[in-house]
């Protein structure tokens, strides 16, 4: 039975999160999971879904790797063939599904059946709340998705291997953003250094995330880049893609949020925002920050994430969404409060 959180022996629920030592015996007495991550996976999500997924199966579990999203094709990494693509109608079955990288809600087009799993594990690094599980283990201070799935494996004394070894330095190298955000600690360079003893080709794995866009991408951003909007002497950086810019330059909106990346790098820049219109009046809304808490602008319009790394999806028109929620940042980045938001 799924609740969201411990029954303590009165029965009263108790709202606290799970150790790392309960999710690591969680994965031991279960024997037939399946592994899901969130909507868009990016190499963090899709290196804890293969780690996991290939130390599980080292150890003789069942196993299964879904997700609602189709696979980015940039990236060639070991297993990422095995992650069974279902746009619609998943069901778990009696399996154990494991979410990584985000909360249940975040799993896209496979929610519904991913929340009505009959047993469910979280595990993720974004701050939240507990959210639904029998197990979940939320550790904002971790870089990555894949530092936690590192040391869960290391518990279960999985054998590291290429495979797991790439996966794992992989997700680790695209939520530090190639070492350079400031989650980078000296743990996770120790953690990088270990993983680089397996045959693992670093340069490969840092170009096809960062450095391997396609042609129709490239000019997409050169017509986003030349529309940046800014505001408050350029502290403030933002562009908008439509649904029809997309189909113009060939580019599926939904492999597009590293956009982002590419408005934050303004020397203002203190927030960076970009509005995609992923489907017909369905904008992500991608939020970047030096030092502003954009977690929690994201959460107030509905979305969520990191103190300096977050987004949110929001339903309606591109131009009235993006003028909102500009609107709210610049008072945000003014008074340090946020304006109330209806949408
Ligand atoms: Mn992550």
């Amino acid at each position: 039975m799924l609740c969201s959180g411990r029954c303590n022996r009165q029965g009263v629920m108790m709202v606290v999160m799970n150790s790392l030592q309960e999710v690591v015996q969680y994965l031991k007495d279960e024997d037939d999971f399946i592994i899901v991550g969130h909507e868009s996976p990016d190499p963090d999500c899709l290196g804890a879904m293969l780690g996991l997924y290939f130390g599980l199966t080292q150890l003789g579990k069942e196993c299964r790797v879904v997700s609602g999203d189709p696979v980015p094709q940039d990236l060639s990494w070991p297993g990422l063939e095995l992650i069974e693509h279902i746009p619609a109608g998943f069901t778990a079955g009696d399996s154990c599904v494991i979410v990584v990288d985000c909360e249940p809600e975040r799993t896209g087009s496979i929610k519904e059946g991913v929340k009505s799993a009959k047993r469910l594990v979280n595990i993720d690094h974004h701050q939240r709340g507990r959210g639904i599980g029998d197990i979940v283990y939320v550790e904002p201070s971790e870089a990555a998705a894949c530092t936690i799935i590192y040391r869960i494996l290391h518990e279960l004394e999985v054998s590291f291997d290429q495979k797991i070894a790439t996966a794992i330095y992989g997700g680790i190298v695209g939520d530090t953003g190639g070492f350079r955000h400031a989650n980078t600690t000296s743990e996770v360079l120790f953690m990088a250094g270990e993983l680089l003893n397996f045959g693992i080709d670093p340069a490969a794995i840092a170009r096809e995330i960062f450095s391997s866009q396609p042609l129709g991408f490239l000019r997409l951003l050169g017509a986003a880049l030349s529309r940046l909007q800014t505001a408050q002497d350029g502290k403030l950086v933002w562009m908008t893609v439509s649904f029809d810019q997309f189909s113009e330059f060939g580019v599926d909106p939904k492999n597009s949020d590293h956009l982002v990346s590419f408005a934050r790098m303004l020397d203002t820049a203190e927030i960076a925002m970009v509005f995609r219109e992923v489907s017909p009046g369905e904008i992500r809304i991608g939020l970047r920050a030096n030092h502003a808490d954009v977690g929690s602008l994201a959460r107030h319009i509905g979305g969520g994430g990191h103190k300096l790394a977050s987004g949110a999806t929001v339903l309606g028109d591109l131009h009235t969404v993006s003028s909102k929620v500009v609107q709210i940042a610049e008072h945000f980045l003014v008074t340090g409060e946020l304006h109330e938001w209806h949408n």
